[in-house]
C-alpha cells in the first residue's frame, strides 16, 4: 500500500490530523493499536481551548461541539473555606469550551468513517524504517499478517507508551521528564455537576477538581497516593474525601451517585526534543507530557496538529518545505509554556508529601497573590484559555 502521509495512532491527535489533511487532498492512513470502543472508552480531557475548536470546525466536525458543548468563561479556585473566581472572558475577551475528550474522538472518527478514511485497527508490531531517508515506509500487522505502507511521511501520533519517540534514536533524543509523588483518582457519574464553572481546590487534605460533561454528568478528581489503586476507592470512600476537601457550601450541594468511571492517572511532566527527525514528525503525548492540572494535554496535542497540518498543506500545495523544517521548534516553543503552566499550577493547589510549614506559607502566598492580583489573574487566564498558535 502508498499513501502520502502514515499516522501511527488514532487518538485525537492522528483523527484530527488525518480528518484536517482529507479536507486538503492530502492523502492518509491511521494506523490503531486497539479497536474504537476501546479509544471512545478511555475518559480523559473535557476542557478545549479556542485553537482546538476553531480546528475542528476547520476539519467540519464542529457542529455537534458547537451545538452540546458549554462555554466556560471562568473558573473558581478555592482554598480551605475560602474561594475566588478567575474570570477568562473579563481577562482575555474569551473562552473554553467543555466538551469531552470522548466526544471529540466520535465526531472525528464518524467523519472519517463517512468519508472513506483508511482506518486500520487492532495492528502490531508497528515498526518505521527509513525515517531519515528519501522513502520512508512503516510495517505492521494484523491477525498475523504482515502488511507495508510506504509514504512521504510518517506522522507518530501514537502517545505516550507509542513507538514514533522510540524509533528516534538516543543519540539524537534528549527527554525531560518530571514525576510528581501523586496522581489524580477520577470519577465519571450521571449527577449534575456541583457549579456551574469548575473548582480547582487546595486543601489540607490534597487537591480536589470539580468538573462536569454535561448537565447530568460529572467528573470529579481527588489527588492521591500513588500506591493507590481504584480498587481502593469505594465511591462512598470516594465522594466522602471529595466532600472534605471543597468548601462546605458545595460538599453540601454535591449530589453523588454511582461511578461510570473511576481510575487513576500518575502525574508526570515530560518533553522529548527534537519533535522530528527526518521524515517522521511527532505529536501530541508522543512527544510530551503535562500533569492534568490546567487542562492543557489535549490542546497543546492540537497546536501541534496545528503547524504539522499548516507544514504538510504548504508542502503538499506550493512545494515548500518551510513550515516542516520549522515545525519541531515553533511546536516546542509552545509546548515548553504549556508544561510551565501545567507544572506551576500543580504546584499552587497540590500538597506534597514533604511540604515544610515554610513551603505551605509559600503556597498559600501564592493562592493569595493571585486572589488579589489582577495581573496575576490576567496570566492565569491567559495561559487557561491557550497562548495563541
Ligand atoms: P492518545 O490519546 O494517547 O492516543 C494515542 C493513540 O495511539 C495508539 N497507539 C498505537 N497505535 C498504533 N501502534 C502503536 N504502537 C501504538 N501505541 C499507541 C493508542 O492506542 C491511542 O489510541 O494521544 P494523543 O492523540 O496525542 O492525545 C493526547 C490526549 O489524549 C491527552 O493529552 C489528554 O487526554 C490529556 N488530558 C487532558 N488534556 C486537556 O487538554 N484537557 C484536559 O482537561 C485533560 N484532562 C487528560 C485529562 C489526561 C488524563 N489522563 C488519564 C492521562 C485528564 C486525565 C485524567
Ligand atoms: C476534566 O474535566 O477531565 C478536566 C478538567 C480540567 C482539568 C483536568 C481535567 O484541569
Amino acid at each position: 500500500m502508498r499513501t502520502q502521509v502514515c499516522i501511527i495512532g488514532g487518538g485525537p491527535s492522528g483523527l484530527l490530523l488525518s480528518q484536517l489533511l482529507h479536507r486538503k487532498g492530502i492523502d492518509t492512513i491511521v494506523l490503531e493499536r486497539k479497536t474504537r470502543d476501546y479509544v471512545l472508552g478511555r475518559i480523559r480531557a473535557g476542557i478545549l481551548e479556542v485553537g482546538f475548536t476553531d480546528l475542528m470546525r476547520e476539519a467540519g466536525v464542529g457542529a455537534r461541539m458547537d451545538a452540546e458543548g458549554f462555554k466556560h468563561d471562568g473558573t473558581v479556585i478555592a482554598y480551605g473555606e475560602e474561594e475566588f473566581g478567575v474570570s477568562f472572558h473579563e481577562h482575555t475577551g474569551t473562552d473554553v469550551l467543555v466538551y469531552g475528550q470522548t466526544e471529540v474522538t466520535r465526531d472525528l472518527y464518524d467523519a472519517r468513517e463517512a468519508e472513506g478514511g483508511n482506518l486500520v485497527f487492532n495492528v502490531e508490531n508497528v515498526g518505521i524504517h527509513d525515517a531519515k531517508g528519501d522513502a520512508p515506509y512503516v510495517t505492521y500487522q494484523v491477525d498475523g499478517s504482515e502488511h507495508r505502507i510506504d509514504c512521504d511521511y510518517v506522522a507518530g501520533c501514537d502517545g505516550f507508551h507509542g513507538v514514533s519517540r522510540q524509533t528516534i534514536p538516543l543519540t539524537v533524543r534528549r527527554e525531560y521528564e518530571k514525576l510528581y509523588p501523586f496522581g489524580w483518582l477520577g470519577v465519571l457519574s450521571e449527577t449534575p455537576p456541583v457549579h456551574d464553572e469548575l473548582i480547582y481546590s487546595w486543601s489540607e487534605r490534597g487537591f480536589a477538581l470539580c468538573s462536569m460533561r454535561n448537565a447530568n454528568l460529572s467528573r470529579y478528581y481527588i489527588q492521591c497516593s500513588l500506591s493507590d489503586s481504584p480498587d481502593d476507592w469505594s465511591d462512598e470512600a470516594f465522594w466522602s474525601e471529595l466532600k472534605r476537601r471543597i468548601p462546605s457550601r458545595y460538599a453540601d450541594a454535591l449530589v453523588t451517585g454511582p461511578s461510570i468511571e473511576k481510575s487513576i492517572a500518575p502525574l508526570r511532566s515530560f518533553v522529548t526534543e527534537p519533535m522530528r527527525w527526518g521524515r517522521l514528525f511527532l505529536c501530541g503525548d508522543a512527544a510530551h507530557i503535562v500533569p492534568p492540572t490546567g487542562a492543557k494535554g489535549l490542546n497543546t496535542a492540537a497546536s501541534d496538529i496545528h503547524y504539522l497540518y499548516q507544514g504538510l498543506t504548504q508542502f503538499y500545495q506550493d512545494s515548500d518545505s518551510a513550515g516542516l523544517d520549522a515545525y519541531s521548534e515553533k511546536a516546542l516553543a509552545r509546548v515548553w509554556k504549556a508544561e510551565r503552566f501545567s507544572w506551576t499550577t500543580t504546584n499552587l493547589l497540590h500538597r506534597y508529601p514533604d511540604q515544610s510549614e515554610f513551603d505551605l506559607k509559600m503556597q498559600r502566598a501564592d493562592i493569595e497573590f493571585l486572589r488579589s492580583n489582577e495581573a496575576a489573574q490576567k496570566v492565569f487566564a491567559e495561559n487557561y484559555v491557550g497562548l495563541p498558535y
